[in-house]
């Protein structure tokens, strides 16, 4: 008998009791084992009220990620549907690599409660605690190979319309796609080619969230903010990663529906600094000029004394004029 089966029961009749003997019958398992299985689950955190003559009644499912819950949170055609929670892995967008060349399919999600060694562009080191929210999404997209890099844009756009849904938290995208709040960065976004490109059309979408943890367990040089701290309680986990892969469903469709004009106006009027005097840096090389924002292809344009210069993300790093980007130190 899976735990899920009888969860299952228990959420046929919200708020209502189901007898430990109706849900062995219907298991076809000893009400002894039945109670095992619901100790487990209130371990787990779900809160299940036990009464002698009544049964048992689910109050509420845990805030911490659990794969069942999220399944019952998720309004999504594909994506999710197929999800993975591991308490511990070196980097989820590893293990998602993986996947993807045995096959995972579109929408395939793989969680982790902590990586050891998460990271972000350029092999730099995500510092992944427990409490965040680590996830990698396989996409096999419907896009050419010009419009594919934009994924990471619209990956961001759904992002931050997810912390606005769920907290009303006016997050802002620091170009390519740093989520940033007060000039601190809550979130990071690493999308990823397997494969050749060209033939096997698959990205994978790594989305890290400080959610619930205190921004101490970050390293102090970090100027990081966390969720927890911001709001001044821990969210629900699971009701975040529903809403960032619905909002992302959704992006993507609009991509693969040719939607770039519209990905542009939105990412655009997410990011910030637009408008402002910056720095470009690519290696040696510094470029001053006013941030104009993206083009169709999502390059940074970057409007100078001698005409306007296109960067494309990777190969650049943004500051503001001060020498800080929004408040993150150089
Ligand atoms: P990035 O290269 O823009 O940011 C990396 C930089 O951010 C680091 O050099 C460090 O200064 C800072 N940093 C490290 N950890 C944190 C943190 N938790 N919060 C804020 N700042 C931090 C951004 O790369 C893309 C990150 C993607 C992370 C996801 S998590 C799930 C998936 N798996 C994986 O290994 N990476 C992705």
């Amino acid at each position: 008998m899976a735990r899920q089966d009888i969860l299952q029961l228990l959420t046929t009749l919200p708020g209502e009791y189901v007898s430990g003997e109706k849900i062995s019958q219907q298991l076809n398992v000893t009400r002894a084992s039945v109670w095992k299985q619901i100790k487990q689950l209130q371990e787990e955190g779900f809160e299940i009220e036990a009464q002698t003559k009544k049964g048992y009644c689910l109050r509420k499912t845990p805030d911490s990620l659990n794969a069942w819950v999220i399944e019952q949170m998720l309004g999504t055609v594909s994506f999710g549907r197929s999800l993975i929670i591991e308490d511990e892995l070196p980097s989820t967008n590893a293990k998602a690599k993986e996947l993807a060349r045995e096959g995972g399919i579109h929408g395939q999600v793989i969680i982790a409660r902590t990586q050891c060694s998460g990271r972000g562009r350029m092999q730099r080191e995500w510092q992944s605690p427990k409490g965040g929210l680590w996830m990698s999404i396989i996409i096999r997209p419907n896009l050419s190979l010009a419009n594919a890099s934009k994924l990471t844009l619209a990956a961001s756009v759904a992002v931050v319309d997810a912390l606005k849904e769920l907290y009303r938290l006016p997050v802002g995208i620091k170009w390519p796609n740093d989520l940033i709040y007060n000039g601190h960065k809550i979130a990071g976004i690493l999308g990823e080619v397997v494969g050749e490109w060209n033939r096997v059309q698959t990205l994978i979408l790594g989305i890290g969230i400080n959610a619930n943890f205190p921004r101490e367990n970050l390293g102090s040089s970090i100027a990081a903010a966390t969720l927890q701290e911001i709001l001044g309680h821990e969210v629900d986990l699971n009701k975040l990663t529903a809403a960032i892969l619905l909002h992302l469903e959704k992006q993507v469709s609009a991509l693969e529906a040719d939607m770039f004009e519209e990905l542009c106006i939105n990412w655009t009027a997410r990011a910030v600094g637009i408008g402002e005097e910056v720095k470009v840096i690519r290696g040696e090389e510094v470029f001053r000029g006013i941030f104009r924002g993206i083009s169709q292809e999502g390059e940074l344009l970057l409007e100078t004394d001698h005409g306007e210069v296109r960067f494309s993300a990777g190969e650049v790093r943004l500051r503001s004029k001060l020498g800080t980007y929004f408040g993150e130190p150089l």
